[in-house]
């Protein structure tokens, strides 16, 4: 069976549903994709080849192909027509460890590189002044990345320090903490908080992922060992290719609900 057919067969099956034609195609083509029955990369029949096929007008086809390229399910390109789209490896990450995005990434064997976004030093913001514990008249480094992972963008990464640990934004390679272990200033604690986001625009296009997508907002503050904040974070991870990981443990007698 052609994928044609394939999605016209789904949607026999759905047809009892009384939803409206363009849910009832849309979900024919998820359940389609998802069930493995036209692959990753895999070239959607043309609109015209589906709305006779199904016997529906190309006006609800566009409808429901909209719909799934906006949800990041299929891809179109320009002038070569819609895909399936790449299915994102997804990358587990355990929440216990404290760990570089470069750490994370060569463990799973994976080509990792940056793309600057922006570094260099700046007055604070009343955010940074306050986590970082500066005053107005001391200046913040920031360090803005796209984290690449075999050449998928995986994280937007927007770290500030205090310029008295990093006086040289420009100077530091490829990894932040490698650079912060040098100076001795690398973390041993970091408190996380993860927030659900839909990307914005200019976050989505960095990401190449559809606008609206869901994704993970992450706040890291990373401690020294004498209780200094030494590290503020604040990243947007792709929603589709990360599940942070926790171990939970049923707390011993006098631990109840401590954090
Ligand atoms: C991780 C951290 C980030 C840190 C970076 C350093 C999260 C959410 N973020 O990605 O806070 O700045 O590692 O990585 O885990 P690097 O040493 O490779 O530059």
């Amino acid at each position: 069976m052609n994928a044609a057919d394939q999605i016209f067969a789904m949607l026999k099956e759905s047809s009892q549903s009384g939803a409206p034609l363009y849910l009832q195609l849309r979900k024919s083509i998820e359940d389609a994709v998802n069930r493995g029955l036209i692959g990753p990369g895999d070239a959607l029949p043309s609109e015209r080849d589906i709305a006779s096929k199904a016997d529906i007008s190309r006006v609800t086809v566009r409808k429901a192909v909209q719909d799934l390229v906006k949800g990041g399910i299929l891809v179109q390109r320009h002038g070569s027509g819609t895909f399936v789209a790449p299915r994102m490896e997804r990358v587990e990450q355990s929440l216990s460890r404290l760990t570089s995005f470069t750490e994370d990434m060569a463990r799973r064997g994976m080509a990792v590189r940056s793309a600057w976004l922006d570094r260099g030093l700046y007055a604070p913001s009343p955010d940074e002044m306050m986590v970082l514990g500066l005053s107005s008249s001391e200046l913040v480094a920031r360090v803005a990345r796209l984290r690449i992972a075999n050449d998928t963008p995986l994280a937007i990464e927007r770290a500030s320090l205090s310029a008295s640990v990093l006086p040289d934004p420009e100077a530091i390679g490829s990894s932040l903490y490698a650079a912060l272990e040098t100076s001795g200033n690398r973390p041993v604690r970091a408190v996380q908080r993860i927030s659900a986001a839909n990307l914005g625009d200019s976050d989505a296009r960095l990401l190449e992922v559809p606008p609206g997508i869901a994704g993970l907002h992450i706040e890291r503050i990373s401690y020294l060992a004498s209780g200094k904040v030494i590290e503020f974070t604040r990243s947007i991870y792709r929603g589709d290719a990360y599940d942070f990981v926790a171990e939970l443990r049923l707390s011993g007698p006098g631990e109840e609900g401590r954090p």
